[in-house]
């Protein structure tokens, strides 16, 4: 064992730093002979020095690993174990390498490298996890071909490519496609598949497959069918064709993330993938066909053009991300899934580039990689190229994307490569474009507008606070998308995207009749925070006119801030227009539902704590949660009339279906049950509870029921009825918390820390308790500091079993700055705890310090 003890100072990878490997691999032959305690990897691999090495040091990462016997072209060697793998001293020739090792995958709870997961055998080696297998440049730009042999008595015994070969106790595997140890899979267990086929466009025969443990055949068909979506949609968009005759996907319920894109043999999270109407929720179907969706663009973007090494991890999440949402766009709504992308933009990036881990997405140094799976990384990396499609236009969107496929395939790049691509294709410079993946930080827009004579003017200030290590900003290329709307309602200027390059910038529209009301930043076109001062009335008037149906939403939603805002600050009533225009929209059967139930749904208290933060207040989040109680009861007797009417009018009959028209029907329909259980006492949501054939409506009547207090019995009977079912368990554990009372929520989920169901070692089950402590705004900040307390007693205690989960669930305390002195000392005192914690993980280390560092 020569693992690094993670100690006081770690050491801190940075991207200037990096060298090229002196050594190509020709081909790895791995040959696992399978055994829960003491697993033997065995691994033949062929290097050649390179003529032009720059450095020919042979370093092979090994972490964790028991080395039996090292070889050279067949005579034995000795290795010099150092700091995190082995050296050795080899011939300046074509050399084989040979290695035996011993691996313990039923003692690994990181869930990284070969571990075990009821009685499964899987890996994780994204990013660093090879080297938990065996000795191995375990760098994403050494590429080779994998040969694979496992031996052992498990029914199926999987790897990547395409099956060469399988007999009693044996399977033999080859991937004919050069790839970096990342992307290197393997699965033995007792599964069953749902099988399934697709032909590709020239006409190959591709063999599809999910595999699950026995029991959960049931919950397939949905992520098949969205499957062949993907491989379909890839084709018919971006022209990709799959490349193998195989493509497996296997749910392993103990994972740390959603889902992985190995080469031919995905790996997910069983929550991302399972999926049953009785089981699932609607918004859990859409989450299972994009991330479905998501892995399986990744075999294009991330597999066959990978990353050059960590630093460049947008190039392939960015990017990838940004696919999968133009699918979900595709194959449900456009606005909607829009409107949603932002709302979780906001949610989780913002926070983070506004606070102590602010970071570019493209980072220059890191200490753990794995703290870098990062909300900037994949939404805000997808962000940016969605603003490079915007300022390139569609053609030559398409036309540079296939310039970087021709160019890339089988390449290990960097955003540079990226870049360059565009630049060919458009003829564009694109220097400046390129600080949005150096700067972090979100960018101040200031708005100001000038009209006389006919002739509007629109004046825009850009600005980026600093951010840890980033104290100045240079003004980026920002696409303004904006139209023009008349007094009366009309639009007289279509969309049109104006591209700041400055810190300060005008743009003129001539020949208006009148001064024109703008609707700036339509579709969201660009991640940054507008300021523009304005009136609620303007807001209600975008609202019910503007064309761009996500900036209509944006309406709605800074009006229904301003009126929250000014409830928290000066203890005003909700402001009467406002709960008019709601209740008109809301009745206005003309109005697409899955709308409605977005403007009808409240920002979030996280969401006002921000806003009231950006507005240099302290939040009192006590004050935003009374404010939104008092806002929704108050909503609730406006509607009171009419929400008998509007609950059976959006009550969708019939068999379940899981597609975007029933799903958006339903979350209006929620959202009314819940303003209905203000006032019935709970009536119809226990009769909802009680006939619901489905997960999304059973889930929406026990919500609206424990939010009222009024869901005991219904709690009890939900318990009951999904106990075996583990994934319906993590939703019935995080409701309780997500539905407790401010003062009751770190009692509540310390309760349910003591159920007998609860697990450290699920990251499921962890996350959905301790994500759901951190996720109630009132109680998590709650001012006795029992919130602070019990998470960070929770991470201390996972860190040993997990640090990867750990390390990111610290997170919750990223915005610990927005708060008052107490809050902050008492967070302040929970983060040196967790710091001062023997034998602390490297994760946790660099993030806590990071945070502490603010
Ligand atoms: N590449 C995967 C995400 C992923 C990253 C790290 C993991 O383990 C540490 C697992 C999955 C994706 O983007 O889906
Ligand atoms: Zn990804």
């Amino acid at each position: 064992m020569n693992d690094a003890a993670p100690n006081a100072a770690p050491q801190t990878f940075y991207l200037k730093d990096y060298k090229p490997f002196g050594y190509e691999v020709e081909s790895v032959k791995l040959t696992f002979q399978l055994s829960p305690n003491a697993t033997k990897v065995h691994s033949a691999i062929r290097f050649s020095p390179k003529a032009d090495a720059e450095d020919n040091r042979f370093f092979l990462h090994g972490e964790q690993l028991s080395l039996i016997s090292a070889k050279i072209d067949g005579t034995p060697v000795t290795a010099r174990l150092v700091d995190g793998g082995l050296e050795c001293d080899v011939p300046r020739t074509s050399f084989l390498w040979e290695a035996e090792v011993e691996i313990d995958p039923a003692a690994n709870t990181a869930l990284e490298g070969l571990y075990m997961s009821k009685g499964m055998y899987c890996t994780q080696c994204e990013a660093e996890g090879f080297r938990k297998i065996t000795y191995y440049p375990d760098r994403p730009d050494v590429m080779s071909t994998f040969t694979v042999r496992i031996e052992g008595d498990e029914p199926v015994m999987l790897s990547n490519g395409n099956p060469t070969g399988a007999g009693e106790g044996w399977a033999e595997w080859h991937d004919p496609w050069p790839k970096p140890a990342y992307l290197f899979a393997l699965v033995a267990g007792d599964l069953v598949n749902h099988p399934g086929s697709f032909t590709t466009k020239s006409g190959k025969d591709v063999e599809l497959n999910i595999w699950v443990r026995p029991g959960d055949e049931g919950k397939c068909a949905f992520g098949m069918e969205a499957l062949k979506k993907s491989i379909k949609w890839d084709e018919d968009v971006y022209g990709l064709e799959y490349d193998l005759d195989l493509f497996n996907i296997v749910a392993v319920d103990d994972f740390n993330m959603g889902a992985m894109e190995n080469k031919g043999l995905n790996i997910f999270n069983s929550s991302c993938v399972l999926a049953s109407p009785e089981t699932s929720t609607d918004a859990n179907f859409e989450r299972i066909e994009a991330i479905i969706a998501h892995e399986y663009f990744h075999n294009w973007t991330g597999n066959r053009i990978t990353c050059r090494d960590w630093f460049q991890l947008c190039l392939k999440e960015g990017l990838t991300v940004f696919r999968d949402a133009q699918f979900t766009a595709d194959m449900r709504s456009e606005p909607v899934k829009r409107i949603e992308d932002v709302i979780a933009l906001r949610a989780r990036q913002f926070p983070e580039d506004g606070g102590p881990l602010a970071h570019p997405p493209r980072p220059e140094e890191f200490q753990e990689i794995n703290n870098f799976y990062t909300a900037t990384v994949y939404e805000k990396g997808a962000e940016v190229i969605g603003m490079l499609k915007r300022l390139v236009g569609d053609d030559n969107y398409y036309k540079a994307l296939k310039l970087y496929f021709e160019r890339h395939d089988g390449q290990a790049c960097t955003i540079e490569d990226w870049l360059k691509v565009f630049e060919d294709a458009t003829g564009r410079d694109l220097s400046q474009f390129k600080l949005w993946y150096s700067q972090a930080g979100t960018p101040r827009v200031k708005v100001s507008e000038d009209y006389a004579d006919g002739t509007y003017t629109l004046t825009f200030e850009q600005s980026t606070p600093p951010t840890p290590g980033q104290p100045e900003k240079a003004p980026r290329v920002i696409p303004m998308a904006v139209g023009l709307l008349s007094p009366n309602g009309d639009e007289v200027r279509a969309t049109e995207v104006l591209d700041l390059t400055e810190a300060k910038q005008s743009f003129t529209f001539e020949g208006l009749a009148s001064k024109p009301v703008p609707s700036i930043l339509r579709e969201f076109s660009a991640p940054v925070i507008l300021e523009r001062e304005t009136t609620n009335s303007e807001r209600a008037f975008l609202l019910a006119h503007d064309t761009d149906p996500f900036n209509r939403w944006e309406a709605g939603n800074a009006l229904a801030k301003e009126v929250r805002v000014a409830m928290v600050l000066d203890g005003a009533a909700p402001d009467a227009a406002y709960l008019d225009a709601l209740e008109k929209l809301v009745r206005d059967d003309e109005q697409d539902p899955a709308f409605r139930a977005l403007v009808l749904s409240p920002p979030s208290q996280s969401d006002i704590a921000q806003t009231l933060h950006e507005r240099g207040h302290t939040p009192d989040p006590q004050k935003i949660y009374d404010a939104a109680e008092t806002f929704t009861q108050t909503l609730a007797q406006q509607l009171e009339t009419s929400l008998p009417r509007l609950y059976a009018a959006t009550t969708v009959e019939g068999p379940y279906v899981p597609d975007a028209d029933g799903a958006g029907k339903r979350a209006l329909n929620g959202r009314i049950l819940s303003l209905l259980t203000r006032l019935d006492g709970g009536e119809q949501a226990a009769r909802q509870y009680a006939s619901a054939d489905n997960m999304t409506q059973q889930y929406a009547a026990l919500a609206a029921l424990m939010k009222a207090e009024k869901g005991e019995a219904q709690s009890k009977a939900f318990f009951e009825q999904w106990q075996d079912d583990r994934l319906v368990m993590d939703k019935w554990f995080a409701l309780q918390i997500a539905c407790a009372a401010p003062e009751a929520t770190a009692a509540t989920a310390k309760e349910l820390t003591q159920h007998p169901l609860f697990s450290m070692k699920n990251p499921n089950r962890f996350r959905a308790v301790m994500g759901a402590l951190a996720g109630n705004h009132a109680g998590f900040h709650h001012a006795s500091g029992a919130g602070y307390q019990l998470l960070a007693e929770n991470l201390i205690a996972l860190d040993s079993v997990n640090p990867q989960t750990t390390a990111r669930m610290c997170a919750a305390f990223q915005t610990w700055k927005r708060y008052d002195s107490e809050r902050q000392a008492q967070i302040q005192a929970e983060l040196e705890r967790i710091l001062a914690t023997s034998g602390l993980s490297r994760d946790t280390h660099e993030m806590v310090s990071r945070m502490l560092s603010a």
